[in-house]
């Protein structure tokens, strides 16, 4: 190394950040039906945030599966299909009413990742798992906002993020 090399400066650090303009990014969301009234404000919520990123409607589709069990299956599909520039996975278990909570969030979430990064594209898990349905309540679009819309914007910057790396 040269005696002469300069003392390393923050300024050389390449940081990399993605955006939530929505405008012509094609936008998967496969949303779950189990406990559907809670899915359903994820889903209009992730939707209404889409749009407002200048998304448009023709470039959104939404794909409803039984429960949160099969939405990886999807996600698959959706991501093989070459398609879609981002996911969504919207859901709701409940600890509390479900007994096998363990195997149905914990095979979602890996799946879902798994889906991610299998085909380079974003996969945002919007799969409340809450110990109670008022827990769901409040972040389906009660006091603790929207997580469909959350999640929606997650896979926007990252889909962002990736196109700029
Ligand atoms: N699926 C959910 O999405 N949320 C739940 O709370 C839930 N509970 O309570 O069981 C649930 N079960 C169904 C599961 O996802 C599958 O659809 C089912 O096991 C068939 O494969």
């Amino acid at each position: 190394m040269s005696s002469h090399a300069r003392t390393p400066d923050a300024d050389d650090v390449r940081v990399h950040t993605g955006t939530l303009d929505a405008a012509g990014l094609r936008v998967g969301i496969v949303a779950a039906r189990f406990n559907e009234t809670v899915v359903q404000q994820l889903v209009d919520g992730a939707v209404d945030a889409l749009l407002r990123h200048k998304a448009m409607a023709s470039d959104i589709q939404v794909a409803w599966v039984p429960g949160a069990f099969e939405l990886p299956v999807v996600l698959e599909r959706f991501a093989a299909s070459g398609e879609v520039d981002a996911l969504v996975a919207l859901g709701c278990v409940v600890r509390g009413a479900t007994p096998h909570f363990d195997y149905v969030a914990g095979e979602c979430a890996s799946g879902a990742s798994a889906v991610s990064r299998a085909h380079g594209i974003p996969v945002a898990f919007g799969v409340l798992t809450t110990d109670t349905w008022e827990q769901a309540v409040e972040r389906a679009g009660g006091k603790l906002g929207n997580k469909g819309a959350d999640s929606a914007l997650a896979a926007v910057e990252t889909a962002r993020l990736l196109q700029g790396l």
